[in-house]
């Protein structure tokens, strides 16, 4: 697992080269804005049960052949694992926008996860609707100006919808 610090070293360590002035440059932006980082992550984290569950719910409008007997989040049982996943891969979303890197993602969360669900029989594209819904949920949130000092936050955001959008390419 690496974060945006740790990626910089191993990249310049792997051509034994000093560290070069535009990844100094894009640390040094990192530390400047962290404050963002780190109410992007707290809100995100504090706003997580209401995230997975509208985005189940709006998935489940989308597609009810998944609560109907035979689909995958039929019985209580399999609801509980779907929301259980859901709620999974935020939490390593989380993870990637507080590292400033998909590693930890990539790593712990998505590496199989397609061949788990092929295996499982549960339907990829539908954990990957599950995953763009959380995702416009989550930006919504982060980018609720009420109660937060005001800021151009584009930057980050786009960064935080790409771990959504790796997490359902992953999948989908
Ligand atoms: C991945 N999900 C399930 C299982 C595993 C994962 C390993 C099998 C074991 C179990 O049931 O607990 N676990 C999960 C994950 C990590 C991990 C992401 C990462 C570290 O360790 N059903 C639907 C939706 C979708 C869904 C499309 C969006 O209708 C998911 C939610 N996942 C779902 C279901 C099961 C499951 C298991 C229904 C149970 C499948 C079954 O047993 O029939």
């Amino acid at each position: 697992m690496l974060d945006a610090f740790a990626k910089v070293v191993s990249q310049a360590d792997a051509k034994g080269e000093f560290l070069s002035s535009s990844q100094f440059d894009a640390l040094s932006n990192m530390v400047k804005e962290g404050n963002k980082r780190l109410d992007t992550v707290n809100r995100i984290t504090g706003n997580a049960s209401t995230i997975v569950a509208n985005a189940a719910r709006a998935l489940f409008e989308e597609q009810p052949q998944l609560i109907q007997p035979g689909g995958n989040a039929y019985t209580n049982r399999r609801m509980a694992a779907c929301l259980r996943d859901m709620e999974i891969i935020l939490r390593y979303v989380t993870y990637a926008a507080l590292a400033g890197d998909a590693s930890v993602l990539d790593d712990r969360c998505l590496n199989g996860l397609r061949e788990t669900y092929q295996a499982l029989g549960v339907p990829g594209g539908s954990v990957a609707a599950g995953v763009s819904k959380m995702k416009e949920a989550a930006i919504a949130i982060v980018n609720d100006p009420n109660g937060i000092t005001k800021g151009d936050c584009s930057a980050l955001v786009s960064e935080l919808a790409s771990y959504f959008d790796r997490a359902a390419s992953a999948v989908g």
